[in-house]
């Protein structure tokens, strides 16, 4: 079960939505580990996590539990990250970390392995796992960037609860009994926990995802709009998004609108690119009303596209449907790639 010669790997959030689907994704994955910690906050410390059928105990996630950690995988929030990711790098590991709080550091890269794998070998200790709307968008967009370049990008998501993290899962499970129970719906959590505002998430869409900014875009708007210019490395691509939070537990949708440079594309042809694309699975037949849904999608590692039509106006542009489990590969699925990367290429000692 766990390899002499395997690495010395963290897991800090691992009681959580994400950290969870990490610790699953590498038991599925057969990561080659010597050592598993799994780390949480003092609340946690005691409890039982299994891997490989084998009862973890969680540690507190201190500055002295990286010692000896050859890879560290973080998703317990940015101010944790904040806090501990250079005292996990300082004790010698590499640290591939789920928040936004590196994301934009110039000195840490930020990857979609399908999209900027070699990017990785940049690093100073810390590689960022962007946000899950942008990861599956980015991916999507890749081969048709490649072939017939990007000019533009506009977004419209529809995300699931567990973008949000168990509470907010939980959240919606009480609130949907309420609401058919004739009962008040208690807000707690949603749209952005330990703020001032709630409103129901059950039978509701709320046009808010993490905290508003000066320009009156959201946070994860503004997420979207910066991390896809970094990853794609197209600093003057146009991208405007829209959050949209949705009452339903995993995977994450995109209304996705693109012009490119070509203005003689025709739908088949992108069909053709992206059914070649690694992490893409093309599901798209209006014949057959076959298309991606976020039910189909959960529990899958791929990045599904359908609904390709060219635009009735604009010779280059195209609307695409993209869906993906925002805990695999928005979060989980996509961490463990990068590490997966670091260790097959060699490239965690600089
Ligand atoms: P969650 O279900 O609420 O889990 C939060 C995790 O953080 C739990 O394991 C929790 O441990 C731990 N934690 C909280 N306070 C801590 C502390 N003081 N010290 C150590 N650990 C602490 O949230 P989630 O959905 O898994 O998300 C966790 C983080 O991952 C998010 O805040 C976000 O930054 C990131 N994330 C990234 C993506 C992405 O798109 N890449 C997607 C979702 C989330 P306890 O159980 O002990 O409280
Ligand atoms: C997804 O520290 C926090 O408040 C976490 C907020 C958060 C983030 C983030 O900004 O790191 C919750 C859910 C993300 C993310 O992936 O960007």
């Amino acid at each position: 079960m766990f390899q002499a010669d395997g690495y010395h790997v963290a897991v800090v959030g691992a009681t959580g939505a994400v950290g969870q689907k990490m610790i699953e994704t590498l038991e599925n994955r057969n990561f080659p580990i010597q050592t598993l910690s799994l780390l949480a906050s003092k609340r946690s410390v005691g409890k039982k996590v299994s891997y490989k059928g084998q009862e973890i105990e969680i540690k507190e996630a201190t500055p002295e539990a990286f010692t000896g950690v050859d890879i560290a995988l973080f998703s317990a929030g940015g101010s944790i990250s904040k806090q501990l990711a250079k005292e996990a790098v300082v004790r010698g590991a590499v640290v591939v970390d789920n928040t936004s709080a590196f994301r934009m550091d110039e000195n840490v890269p930020l990857v979609v392995p399908e999209v900027n794998e070699a990017d990785i070998k940049e690093h100073n200790g810390i590689i960022a796992n962007p946000n899950c709307s942008t990861i599956q968008m980015v991916a999507a967009l890749e081969p048709i960037r490649k072939t017939y370049g990007l000019n533009r990008v506009i977004v419209s998501t529809y995300q699931s609860v567990s973008g949000s993290g168990t509470a907010a899962v939980e959240e919606l499970k009480t609130q949907t009994k309420a609401f058919l129970e004739d009962k008040e719906m208690e807000a707690n959590i949603l749209p952005v926990k330990g703020d001032k505002h709630h409103y129901p998430i059950a039978f509701n869409a709320l046009p808010q995802i993490d905290v508003f900014q000066e320009n009156g875009y959201t946070f994860e708007e503004m997420k979207m709009i910066n991390e896809t210019k970094k990853i794609m490395h197209l600093p003057e691509l146009e991208v405007a998004a829209t959050c949209v939070r949705l009452p339903f537990f995993t995977a994450h949708a995109e209304s996705v609108y693109i012009e490119i440079e070509d203005e003689n594309v025709t739908v088949d042809q992108i069909k053709g690119l992206l059914k070649d694309a690694p992490g893409i699975v093309l599901e798209d037949d209006p014949a057959t009303q076959t298309y991606p849904t976020p039910l189909k999608a959960q529990g899958k590692r791929d990045v599904f596209v359908g609904r390709i039509r060219k635009d009735l106006d604009r010779p280059n542009g195209f609307h695409l449907w993209v869906v993906s489990d925002n805990l695999l590969k928005g979060a989980a699925w996509n961490s463990v790639q990068i590490a997966e990367r670091l260790v097959e290429n060699n490239w965690l000692k600089k």
